[in-house]
């Protein structure tokens, strides 16, 4: 045990050096997911529905979609509460020269579904939706989500920058009737978001059972002491049962830091 341990401390130094040097998107993409609420907002609707409003969101956890950096996607009325419709948004990363993460997405559904308005639903052309998220991420110390979506430390905050331009949200569609009637053409635009997101530190799948932002000890022995159970905590590889596959995923991610 004893070399056993020298051995774990020899690649723990290893990997933590590296881990030093970790750029905040590579962190963030190494988490798997995010958190992201719109604290605030504003919107307005303008052509055959006209309104104004506060827009704000609850905090909603994203995953990172495999293979493809940091992009993300929601449906429709994840989004846009009101509008009932199941159409998948892709959001599209740009890393910015200064480092920024910009979130770019252009769709058009296209798509008859329904607007909610005073609780009663109407129908709704919806061709087009866009947006942009410019955020700016900056390293915290580890601490639970605090967002309470993702169940582990994060190290990792984001917050809007750029104002209006870097931040907003654009719809185009028809009010009342699926068709494209010209009167009927209604524009929203919603501006002046302040967004909040949290991210980075290190999921369950690296070895981190115990949700602090590091792979060490501590998870070894949650796992061992876990060994043989179906501890769902302790069950690094998600296969329903503490055995050697999570022993060694702790031991091969010995030393990571989020
Ligand atoms: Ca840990």
């Amino acid at each position: 045990m004893h070399t056993l341990a020298k051995t774990l401390g020899l690649l723990g130094a290893l990997t933590a050096t590296g881990a030093l040097f970790a750029q905040l998107p590579q962190k963030l993409e190494r988490g798997g997911d995010f958190s992201i609420r719109l604290v605030d907002g504003y919107y307005t609707l303008s052509g055959g529905l006209s309104g104004t409003g506060t827009f704000r969101s609850s905090a909603y956890r994203f995953e990172f979609l495999p293979n493809e950096g940091l992009d993300w996607q929601l449906r429709v009325r994840d989004l846009i509460n009101a509008i009932n419709s199941d159409y998948m948004l892709h959001w599209r990363t740009t890393i910015l020269p200064n480092g920024d993460i910009q979130w770019d997405m252009n769709a058009t559904p296209n798509e008859c579904t329904t607007i909610r308005l005073s609780g009663q639903d109407y129908a709704f052309l919806l061709k087009r939706v866009w947006g942009r998220f410019t955020l700016r991420p900056a390293a915290i110390d580890c601490q639970l989500d605090p967002h309470g979506r993702l169940n582990r430390g994060v190290t990792v905050q984001l917050d809007e920058v750029g104002g209006d331009d870097g931040n907003y949200l654009r719809l185009e569609g028809y009010f009342l009737a699926c068709a494209e009637v010209p009167q009927l053409l209604t524009q929203g635009h919603v501006y002046g978001l302040d967004v909040r997101g949290y991210g980075g530190g290190l999921p369950k799948s690296l070895g981190n059972v115990n949700t602090d932002c590091v792979v060490d000890d501590a998870d070894l022995l949650q796992v061992l002491f876990n060994f043989g159970t179906n501890d769902a905590a302790s069950d690094a590889s998600g296969d329903g049962v503490v055995d050697d596959a999570d022993l060694l995923i702790v031991l091969f991610n010995f030393g990571a830091e989020g």
